[in-house]
């Protein structure tokens, strides 16, 4: 079986490399010197406890397995700089594993360090040149908006691997990168600049064409009257959102031939939200026009000043909980961060007066080349480097439709019809922003260590690993659902049918 032929190639093909011990991990502290790096402390930490975190994002971590847990501070330039932690696991099977950040973060990705170490990666995570989730840190400071948009992550795997090497007296035999949103941005940033950073790229929901989306879920709060959406007739109250979803489920779960809650292709849902409108004395479950007009807009792309398309649409199917993010009334949180501090440099700044110029505005700055939408993956592909995307169906934050569009983007200036040797987008029906929904939603995609996502064909990081080290692409992922169902995920252009049984992919 498939199973257990793959997962022996990946325990065997990798030397398994014991490590020093607690001393030689302590050591480090004194005996490592690296450029513009200081190691602040060495440790080496036994499996199954927990340890307390710097910063202002969380205060403790798990520990699963046994490592040496290094935190160190790499100064980019005079004015930023960028906090990271390696663990490098006792058990290790020579392999790098970088990790990215979410949001406007500021967060060291902690569980994502416990679950490379516990998979035997050394893992090294960074805080993306700040703390916390804020984007005040960006005022007026180009170079931590440099660290964020493009910096950080080369870094921290350019001096991790030399502390990987330093550690285990050998150098690493391949390298890889997990990250999702923020992270799935990061990711693509690395094989656009760094193409040699990472032999390896799992980008999850990418925040592509920052600019965009965060113009996108400005656009999508003030459709519904935000920033001043209690006194808007567009506003769409939660209880109202608990119609328009029962709507969209009646009018578009059956077409892909299973009532289950999922809208497989979201794409082929021509949500008609006239019939939700009002009529006659009927003012219950009913929409205004005005908040018909609105729904139109929410489900329609963003269009920018001269016509062009910027942002895919919201994508239909979202819980009533999800719309909520960036349609419960105000402006959503990251755009909140990023406009007043890294755009416009007004603390002030009021939301009513965005528009389509505040949107071509911030496309001349483009800070640090934020932006990442390039299709030109040309140096990562020729130097080896695979890259896996995958993006749920229903995102409330970022529209699946744009990693569609992001494959197309690569496919149309690079001249390759096909990304399949080097490029593959796995669409995730039913899942949310990274992880949950009713959908097959769990594939080793993140921090979470169970033992039904080990093997290779359910577990997107592993599943790199055979593609890098075997040759082996996945042809689908299988993700499996919270009530123990599983469902083989398709990499785009292929579809996912019903065949009367079951879901099959077919091109
Ligand atoms: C705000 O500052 C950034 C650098 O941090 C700069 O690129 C941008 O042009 C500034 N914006 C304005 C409106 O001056
Ligand atoms: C009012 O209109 C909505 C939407 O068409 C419908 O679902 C609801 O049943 C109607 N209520 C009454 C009392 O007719
Ligand atoms: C999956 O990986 C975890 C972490 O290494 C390990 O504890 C668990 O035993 C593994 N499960 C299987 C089925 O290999
Ligand atoms: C549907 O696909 C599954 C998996 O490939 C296969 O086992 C089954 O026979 C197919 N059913 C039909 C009706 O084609
Ligand atoms: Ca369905």
């Amino acid at each position: 079986m498939k199973f257990y032929g793959a997962l022996v190639v990946l325990l065997s093909s990798v030397a398994y490399v014991s490590a020093q011990g607690a001393s030689d991990c302590a050591a480090l502290q004194s005996t490592l010197h690296l450029q513009s790096t200081t190691i602040t402390s060495a440790t080496h930490v036994t499996g199954g406890t927990v340890v307390s975190t710097p910063g202002s994002c969380q205060s403790s971590a798990s520990v699963t397995a046994s490592i040496c847990r290094i935190q160190f501070v790499i100064q980019t330039t005079p004015t930023s700089r960028v906090h990271a932690e390696a663990w490098l696991p006792d058990q290790w099977f020579g392999r790098f594993l970088g990790l990215g950040n979410g949001g406007v973060g500021g967060c060291i990705d902690y569980s994502n360090l416990d679950y490379g170490a516990s998979m035997h990666f050394a893992a090294v995570g960074s805080d993306n040149g700040h703390d916390g989730n804020n984007g005040q840190v960006f005022l007026n400071q180009p170079e931590v908006i440099n660290d964020f948009a493009f910096r950080a992550i080369h870094v921290e795997a350019v001096i991790g691997k030399q502390i990987v090497q330093a550690y285990y007296k050998r150098a690493h035999q391949k390298s890889y990168y997990l990250g999702c949103s923020t992270g799935g941005r990061q990711g693509t940033q690395a094989a656009l600049k760094f193409p040699d950073d990472f032999d390896g790229i799992v980008a999850g929901s990418p925040a592509t064409d920052w600019n965009h989306l965060m113009a996108w879920s400005v656009e999508l709060g003030r459709i519904v009257g935000a920033p001043k959406a209690s006194t808007s007739p567009n506003f769409i109250p939660v209880a109202l959102w608990n119609v328009i979803h029962d709507a969209v489920m009646r009018q578009c779960d059956g077409l892909d031939g299973v009532m289950d809650g999922i809208i497989t292709e979201p794409d082929d849902c021509n949500f008609d939200a006239m019939s939700l409108l009002c009529s006659g004395q009927n003012t219950t479950n009913c929409l205004s026009a005005a908040q018909v007009a609105a729904l139109k807009k929410v489900y329609s792309p963003l269009i920018g000043e001269n016509g062009q398309l910027l942002y895919p649409r919201y994508d239909p199917g979202t819980t009533v909980a999800e719309t909520q993010v960036l349609l419960g009334g105000n402006i959503f949180g990251i755009p909140a961060n990023w406009y007043p501090f890294a755009i416009f440099n007004n603390t002030n700044f009021d939301f009513n007066t965005f528009d389509l110029k505040s949107i071509a505005f911030a496309d001349t700055i483009n800070p640090g080349g934020i932006a990442t939408f390039n299709g030109d993956l040309s140096a990562f592909k020729s130097r080896g480097g695979k890259f896996i995307s995958y993006h749920g169906r229903q995102d409330p934050l970022i529209a699946s439709g744009n990693s569609k569009r992001v494959y197309e983007l690569i496919s149309s200036t690079m001249g390759i019809p096909n990304l399949d040797a080097f490029y593959r987008l796995f669409l995730i029906p039913g899942m949310g922003h990274c992880s949950g929904g009713p959908g097959a939603t769990s594939f080793g995609q993140s921090g979470i260590i169970s033992n039904a996502v080990n093997a290779t064909e359910n577990n997107v990081l592993l599943a790199m690993v055979d593609w890098v080290e075997n040759g082996i692409a996945p042809d689908t992922i299988i993700g499996t659902g919270s009530s123990g169902t599983h469902r083989a995920h398709c990499r785009y252009r292929q579809k996912s049918v019903f065949n009367g049984t079951t879901f099959v992919c077919q091109a």
